[in-house]
């Protein structure tokens, strides 16, 4: 008996220590629509936040990014799941963060992004990042964005103009243009579940992602100038907002 009561105490001990899951909310597969996150790589390099992880491919790496696969987001119709319960610890392999690399260029990046919404995906890594890869290069970049060599400056509108024109069966209700301060953040563009184009739901709301009439696109190459700081100063975000995003 004495055995036993030993072997609950330590049994309990040690679930004690176990790490807790990150606070799991909502559960893995139950969602209604997904936003795709294109994210405005320049932007992030000019934040403190990025300068302070110099060592990283994304702003510091030989290739210049312009947009990047931020994530790929399963979306209640208001609000999100985040984190969910997995059966299997949520690991990404080691090859498939080499394999998403080119455009999701932060291994951290990739890890958060599965943890905290893949998971409520109820796919696992290689189908999450497998369908993530497919919508993302199913989305064409208008041909302005691909070579931003100067600072840009544009309402979201034409932002969003931009891409309805590129990919012609994107429709405005489902696109929508984050800011990052004065920057221009990240595109969400928003898929039924039957991974085809839909509307957004509340969660995109033009007016709660970016109301300013105008945003700014940093140059592709801001991120590895020497005038980096001075773009954080002017544009960049000051509050660190990204600074738990990866
Ligand atoms: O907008 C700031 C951060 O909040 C998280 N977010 C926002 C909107 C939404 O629909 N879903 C969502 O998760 C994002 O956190 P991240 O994935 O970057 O950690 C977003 O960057």
């Amino acid at each position: 008996m004495k055995v036993l009561a030993r072997l609950i105490t330590a049994w309990l001990a040690l679930t004690a220590l176990a790490p807790t899951p990150a606070s799991a909310e909502g559960r893995a597969g139950e969602f209604d629509y997904y936003a795709l996150v294109l994210n405005w790589s320049p932007s992030y390099c000019a934040t403190p936040a990025a300068q302070g992880r110099r060592g990283e491919p994304q702003c510091s790496g030989d290739r210049p990014y312009s947009f990047i696969l931020h994530g790929l987001w399963p979306q209640y119709e208001r609000g999100w799941p985040s984190s969910c319960q997995t059966s299997e610890r949520p690991w990404v392999p080691e090859e498939l963060i080499r394999q998403m690399l080119d455009i999701m260029p932060s291994k951290r990046l990739i890890i958060h992004e599965y943890r905290k919404h893949g998971t409520c995906s109820g796919l696992n890594p290689q189908d999450y990042f497998r369908t993530s890869r497919q919508l993302f290069e199913g989305i064409k970049i208008p041909a302005r964005f691909q070579t931003v060599d100067a600072y840009l400056t544009l309402s979201p509108e034409e932002v969003e103009r931009e891409f309805l024109q590129a990919n012609p069966d994107l429709k405005p209700e489902m696109i929508s243009i984050a800011c990052k301060g004065r920057n221009l953040g990240d595109l969400r563009i928003c898929f039924g579940r039957d991974l085809k184009l839909r509307s957004c739901g509340a969660n995109e709301r033009q007016e709660k992602l970016c109301s300013s009439d105008k945003i700014v696109m940093p140059p592709v190459r801001a991120g590895r100038s020497r005038d980096q700081g001075e773009n954080a100063e002017n544009g960049g975000e000051r509050d660190g907002e990204n600074d738990d995003r990866y």
